[in-house]
């Protein structure tokens, strides 16, 4: 089946690997990419696309006119949402670009939407996926899983702005019969990712022997998935999900942030041994984890999440594929070889941001 997929967010991390890998899996599939290109957009991560089916638009997911006009000049008929301000810390820094794009942005497609798919036939065959996240949730104590079914409980202007989004999300579909699915997946490491989430910035201070932060006492617990593996379950609810549903998306893989952060110490260690310093040139040389320090905790840190993934594997026959260890290897890789897409983040203005919120914690 053809179809225009309207992917927002699409130069960001888990949109870019979810164009390459739908780009990848049907020669039936065109892509339109909507991206406002913020600090977190780069349109290097969309490079070596073949653009006969990659259409590349820069707006932004909040301004009507723009949205309104490509889902008719496009005939998009399916949309997933990934367009979203993303960092926990930068929600609690500034909320306000939270609440616009992620709320607001969030009701401007689902209007779109439902301006534009009116017909029965529209109503059946189109899909509006909106991505969000297991925060919504909450936090868990030492034991239990998030399911569909666990209330609401956002303690970060992040997750609050994005279990807002689900609401609408999921009022369109009661209210207007739009059919919209709403995934919300646990955390995410790989290529593309932005340098200021646990795992790239860990990865990348330890390369160049800089100090590793650790939040409070580092036991804080998070469930890992590999992006391709989220992107593959994404696939999976847009074909076969159905409408009015929500999908939790997990690795199965419990991690406390300090057991993650002296594996990358350890595997960083490995590498330099095996380079024989031709191509690797980091200063550091004592082992890695001299350089991790605690440093004060983020407000309203939450403590454990962890996923019940039973229904996507049940209903859709979904499951993680790549192992923790498999994930941190390619990913550590990729950061090795991709030096260049990273320096060129690291410098001028975000390096200007980053001194400005981690200096005094390094
Ligand atoms: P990201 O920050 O890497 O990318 C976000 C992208 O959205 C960027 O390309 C940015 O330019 C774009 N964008 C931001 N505001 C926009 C606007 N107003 N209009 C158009 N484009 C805009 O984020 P990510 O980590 O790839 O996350 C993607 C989605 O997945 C988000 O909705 C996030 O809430 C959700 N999610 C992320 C994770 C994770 O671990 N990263 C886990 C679960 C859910
Ligand atoms: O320097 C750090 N030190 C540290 O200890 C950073 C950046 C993080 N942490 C801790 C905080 C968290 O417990 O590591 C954990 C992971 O932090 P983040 O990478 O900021 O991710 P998190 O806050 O868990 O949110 C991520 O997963 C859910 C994404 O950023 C969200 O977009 C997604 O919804």
């Amino acid at each position: 089946m053809k179809r225009n997929i309207l992917v927002t967010g699409g130069a960001g991390f888990i949109g870019a690997n979810f164009v390459r890998h739908m780009l990848e899996s049907s020669d039936e599939t065109r892509v339109v990419v909507l991206d406002s290109l913020t600090y977190a957009g780069n349109l290097e991560n969309l490079s070596g696309l073949d653009e006969g089916r990659l259409k590349f638009v820069k707006g932004d997911i909040t301004d009507s006119a723009v949205v309104d006009a490509l889902f008719v000049d496009e005939k998009i008929d399916a949309v997933v949402n990934f367009a979203a301000e993303s960092h926990v810390d930068r929600s609690i820094l500034g909320p306000k670009a939270f609440i616009e794009t992620n709320i607001m942005g969030t009701f401007v497609l689902l209007e779109a939407a439902r301006k534009t798919w009116t017909s029965p036939e529209a109503l059946k065959s189109c899909r509006f996926v909106h991505v969000s996240t297991d925060e919504v949730y909450g936090s868990l104590g030492d034991t239990g899983y998030f399911t569909e079914e666990t209330p609401f409980s956002p303690n970060s202007p992040y997750s609050a702005s994005k279990a807002s989004s689900d609401h609408l999300v999921r009022a369109y579909f009661h209210t207007y019969g739009l059919p919209v699915l709403t995934t919300n997946c646990s955390n995410n490491y790989g290529p593309y990712q932005f340098p200021e989430k646990l795992i790239p910035l860990m990865v990348l201070n330890a390369l160049d022997g800089k100090s590793l932060p650790v939040y409070g006492d580092g036991k804080n617990v998070r469930d890992w998935l590999y992006v391709t593996d989220h992107c593959k379950a994404i696939e999976a609810v847009l074909d076969k999900g159905r409408t009015g549903e929500t999908y939790n998306i997990g690795g199965r893989c419990e991690m406390q942030n300090i057991e993650i952060v002296k594996l990358v110490c350890k595997e960083v260690d490995s590498l330099i041994e095996f380079d024989e310093g031709l191509s690797l040139r980091y200063p550091y040389e004592k082992p890695r984890e001299t350089l991790i320090k605690y440093v004060t905790d983020r407000p309203g840190h939450d403590r454990r999440y962890a996923i019940d993934c039973d229904k996507i594997e049940r209903e859709l026959g979904w499951k993680p594929e790549v192992t923790f260890e498999e994930g941190m290897k390619k990913t550590i890789e990729w950061y090795v070889t991709e030096r260049a897409w990273w320096e060129k983040i690291l410098s001028g203005e975000y390096l200007k941001y980053y001194d400005a919120q981690y200096g005094n914690r390094g």
